[in-house]
């Protein structure tokens, strides 16, 4: 029995997609719904493409691959993610990596997600390792086999699931190979998802729409960030300290991000008040701005985020906004 264990070093994307670029496509192709896509004319920008619609949602970074895990996670029961084969994998670069206390071929991490005993190579005391069970679709807590329920499988390939009667535990079904991937953490999920991707050209990326219903991106900015650089509608949670002219202000905002409509239009930008202090008075909660911007080059909104993660605002000479208090 061959225990898979991916290590660290694998690069980039080992198959380029639709490398013929006189290739026109109408529609997303079936062959990506549910993939990774790696941009590997680019620098090697990573996109999920949702198994459903087909569009692809930009995974900047490990906070970005974690907002895409709680956004198009699925919930799951614990009765049917047990029909779905587990996959044993050790991503690259995964920080939290916590060992193989048992020494059994499963990290801490995916027993815990297991509910295995990370003291104990052999849970059940068959005299089989735990990850060998898994491998040979026996169920590491008897003497019964993993009832692997293909129709679920398929229908769940290209998901990400999460456990809801768990810890929320996120897992992705890899369509390749149908069994699903543990991801503890956004970091271990951008590393992983990255591994598993394909790589395609510009001209074929551009053929697939962008993500295109408002993405939650929770108190990511780098989540926002990636999805305002990729024309996703997005909002996010900016918490930020910061001095204009002689106040003092800290607050927290709900930052609202509306792409141009067609090219070269306008963007929108919205912000809500949550909470704020002024020279240290509550101003309290909803009053904020709409603003219609009229440069289209969203590199300066991008600049606005990023910079709002340093409480160091940088004020744009480029985005020209018209900007309203809300009625
Ligand atoms: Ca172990
Ligand atoms: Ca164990
Ligand atoms: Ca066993």
């Amino acid at each position: 029995m061959t225990i898979y264990r991916f290590i660290a070093g694998v690069s980039l994307a080992s198959t380029v997609l639709f490398a013929s670029s006189s290739l026109a496509l109408a529609a997303t192709p079936p062959a990506v719904k549910g993939r990774i896509l790696l941009q590997v004319e680019k620098n090697g920008e990573a996109w999920y493409v949702t198994p459903d619609t087909g569009e692809r949602f930009y995974l900047k970074n490990g906070e970005g691959a974690y907002a895409a895990l709680r956004n198009f996670g699925l919930g799951i029961t614990n009765a049917d993610i047990w029909k779905i084969p587990v996959a044993n994998y050790h991503a690259p670069g995964d920080n939290d990596f916590t060992g193989d206390t048992d020494k059994d071929g499963f990290d801490d991490n995916m027993e815990l997600a297991l509910g295995t005993d990370i003291n104990k190579a052999d849970t059940d005391g068959d005299g089989y390792s735990d990850s060998v069970e898994y491998a040979s679709g026996n169920s590491p807590f008897g003497s019964t086999k993993i009832p692997v329920d293909s129709g679920l499988v398929n229908r769940l390939k290209g998901k990400i699931v999460l456990q809801v009667e768990g810890k929320g535990e996120a897992w992705y079904i890899n369509p390749v190979d149908g069994k699903r991937y543990y991801m503890p953490n956004g970091e271990v999920a951008y590393s992983m998802m990255r591994y598993m991707s394909l790589g395609i050209t510009n001209a074929n990326l551009s053929t697939i729409p962008v993500y295109s219903k408002d993405f939650d991106c929770g108190e990511s900015i780098d989540c926002m960030v990636g999805a305002v650089e990729a024309g996703t509608p997005s909002h996010g949670v900016i918490t930020a300290s910061f001095e204009l002219f002689t106040a003092s202000i800290a607050g927290k905002y709900l930052i609202s991000y509306e792409p141009p409509k067609t090219a070269g239009g306008t963007f929108i930008y919205k912000t809500t008040i949550i909470s704020q202090v002024v020279n240290g008075i509550s101003t309290g909660q909803g009053a904020g701005v709409v603003s219609t911007c009229t440069d289209t080059d969203v590199a300066q909104f991008v600049q606005f985020l990023v910079s709002s993660k340093v409480n160091t605002f940088v004020a744009s000479p480029t985005m020209v906004c018209t900007s309203a208090e809300p009625k």
